[in-house]
């Protein structure tokens, strides 16, 4: 069973927007803007649903940037994760039920706290690059737990 999700990165001025997620999958941690796909509805138009309702803005033009599969050991499911650029934007952020947003510079983005995978894969998009991969993860992040890497693919590609 594959689960079709979006993931929004906000990028303006050399820093980045990420949200505290505070509740749910992922708690305790930052993160992009997204969530899943409704029915009937586009990948696109979803990320753009997520980005208002989770931080408040209005994404200008959107530039898919990478697709993501995750899974966890022991569990059938597959996490299809669509990844967005967005340079431009109407709005100031704010914090909602799920998230709480806050800037970062590139130069300080805190791997630290947020998924594992993502220090592999913020260098690609970071330097504009488009890219695929597959994670394996034992279970989910959270706020106490940061998810151990069992399988890894990453690549750049030329179309996604
Ligand atoms: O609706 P929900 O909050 O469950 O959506 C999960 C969000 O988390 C969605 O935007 C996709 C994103 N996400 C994962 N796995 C990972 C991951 O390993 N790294 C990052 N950065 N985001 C992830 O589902």
């Amino acid at each position: 069973m594959t689960k079709i999700l979006t993931l929004c990165m906000v990028i303006q001025d050399q820093k980045i927007l990420l949200g505290m997620k505070k509740k749910g999958f992922g708690v305790g941690r930052w993160n992009g803007f997204g969530g899943k796909v409704e029915p009937g509805e586009t990948v696109e138009a979803a990320a753009r649903r997520e980005l208002q309702e989770e931080a408040g803005i209005e994404a200008g033009e959107m530039k898919e940037v990478g697709v993501l599969e995750f899974t966890f050991e022991n569990d059938p499911k597959v996490l299809e994760v669509h990844i967005f650029k967005v340079n431009s934007f109407n709005g100031q952020p704010v914090e909602s039920e799920e998230m709480k947003p806050q800037w970062f510079s590139l130069n300080d983005i805190p791997f630290s706290d947020m998924w594992s995978d993502d220090i592999h894969w913020f260098p690609l998009l970071l330097s504009g690059k488009l890219f695929k991969g597959k994670f394996l993860f034992d279970r989910p992040s959270d706020a106490e737990y940061s998810a151990k890497i069992l399988g890894k693919e990453l690549h750049e590609v030329n179309t996604l």
